[in-house]
């Protein structure tokens, strides 16, 4: 088997030779592990990574629904429930034409470590559909989502699998994908994180990815004696996750200077202030446009549109301190990598879920910035969900301060164990070790534990 320099990544690769997300994904993880597996030799005995590479269940099905216009459409539905061992299934869907079983299956994986970090009682599982939200009328978007629902409410339920928001999916589609849920089911429950707040939802769910990735670089900029304060930050994507990091970077004294859809990006040299992102907030929220509109508010600004001809995003070409990447997977090239190097950019934090191909990650590394890979940094999205479903199961609210003071707490404590982990295995500041190797060691343990099953 061509490039595979792992026995089970050449095991993946000969099974599924198309899932390339799942390929990538998995070889980081096998890679930053083997210190744990050569200490601890009964590991490869109960072939432990054969196992948490092969999903404990796949769902795949077919969701038919009619347009406006009376015509049907079919979409495929997925949802990968990757790994129970240390609580039910717990992870987002995303609606995006770019999906595909290797992109959920990458996006489960990743989760189970990203959850075992939480420090909450929740499993590993991803789902979604090729179903473009994008220029859909509400009413689709609503039958879509109870055609969606009609199939995966059998296999869910507020103790086996918990799905929330991904790319696509706000909470429009929670609150219609939970009307159906409970339509099917006579079942008010908390199926579904991410719901509004007078029907179960939890304060600061809508900003905790965000903040709890601002939360995770303040914690390693502190670990150098420094803030945020009067930081120039990138920031890609302008939906759920870049909007809340956008405000919470405000709160803590710094400038962000651009924004970007799947169209183009912004650069506002000014910096986006609390005004300006309440105004990308009604573009992309309420109006559902482009962020190209924000210059024509701001005409000061300047919009960039994609270039297909161009092998780089010169979003990440421009000046900066820090580079918060919040759109998708693989955004950040090795030729985006080495200009953010070459920019003085100290510190990247991803908000997006493995936005950093494998070799701009190496020279982060090698370059000794400050970088921590999504599935640390991003965690408290679904934490604060763990905090919605503990919520849901006592029938209470906490108050927004208390969910806040919970979610720093828990990135606080990831960063932590990101660095114990790290120096235990002889990879001090190396975030990508560490959380791999801290998330792995909990999941595999409680695998053992129960047997096998
Ligand atoms: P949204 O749908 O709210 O926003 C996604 C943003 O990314 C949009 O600006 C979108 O642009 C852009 N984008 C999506 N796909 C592409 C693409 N192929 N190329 C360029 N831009 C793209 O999603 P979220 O903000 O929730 O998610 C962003 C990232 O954060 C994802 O990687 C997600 O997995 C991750 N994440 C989300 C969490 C959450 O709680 N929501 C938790 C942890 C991680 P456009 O409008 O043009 O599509
Ligand atoms: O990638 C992620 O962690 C999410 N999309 C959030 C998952 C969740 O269950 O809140």
């Amino acid at each position: 088997m061509e490039n595979c320099k792992n026995e089970i990544v050449c095991l993946i690769k000969g099974k599924d030779p198309e899932q390339r997300e799942f390929h990538q994904a998995v070889e980081e993880v096998v890679d930053t592990v083997k210190p744990v597996l050569d200490r601890s030799p009964e590991y490869r005995k109960h072939a432990v990574l054969e196992r948490i590479t092969e999903p404990e269940r796949v769902i795949m099905f077919r969701v038919p629904w009619m347009g406006d216009d009376a015509q049907v459409h079919v979409n495929r539905g997925f949802r990968v429930e990757m790994n129970s061992a240390i609580g039910p299934y717990k992870g987002g869907l995303r609606f995006h034409p770019s999906v595909n079983l290797g992109i959920i299956k990458f996006l489960a994986f990743e989760q189970v470590f990203k959850n075992s970090l939480t420090t909450l009682a929740m499993g590993g599982g991803k789902g979604g559909s090729d179903f473009d939200p994008k220029g859909k009328s509400d009413a689709e978007v609503m039958r879509f989502c109870q055609a969606f629902m009609a199939e995966l409410h059998r296999h869910i339920g507020p103790n086996t699998d918990v799905p929330a928001g991904d790319i696509g999916v706000g909470a429009r589609e929670i609150g219609f994908l939970f009307g159906m849920y409970k339509k099917l089911r006579n079942e008010f429950t908390g199926v579904l994180t991410g719901k509004s707040l007078d029907w179960g939802g939890s304060l600061i769910r809508p900003e905790a990815t965000g903040y709890g990735v601002v939360y995770f670089a303040s914690e390693m900029l502190a670990s150098k004696g420094d803030t945020l304060k009067e930081k120039t930050c990138l920031v890609s994507g302008s939906g759920n996750v870049a909007q809340f990091l956008t405000e919470k970077v405000l709160d803590l004294g710094g400038k962000v200077i651009t924004l970007s859809d799947s169209s183009g990006y912004i650069y506002d040299e000014e910096g986006v202030d609390r005004g300006k992102l309440a105004h990308v907030q009604h573009i992309k929220n309420i109006r559902r446009g482009r962020i190209s509109e924000y210059v024509d508010e701001y005409p000061n600004a300047v919009y960039t549109p994609v270039d297909p001809t161009l092998d780089y995003n010169p979003l990440w070409g421009h000046n900066a301190d820090c580079a918060f990447p919040c759109a998708t997977q693989n955004e950040i090239n090795i030729q985006d990598g080495q200009n953010l190097v070459s920019n003085g950019v100290g510190l990247v934090c991803e908000g997006a879920n493995m936005p950093t191909v494998p070799g701009a990650v190496d020279l982060f590394i090698e370059h000794r910035l400050l970088y921590a890979p999504g599935k640390a940094a991003n965690a408290g999205g679904v934490a604060v969900s763990g905090l919605e479903m503990a919520q849901n199961s006592m029938r209470l609210s906490w108050p927004r301060e208390e969910v806040d003071e919970r979610l720093k707490h828990i990135m606080k404590s990831i960063h932590q164990t990101c660095v114990d982990a790290g120096d235990m295995y002889g990879v001090p500041g190396n975030y990508v070790a560490g959380a791999n190797i801290a998330g792995f060691v909990k999941v595999v343990n409680a695998m053992l534990d129960q047997g096998l099953v």
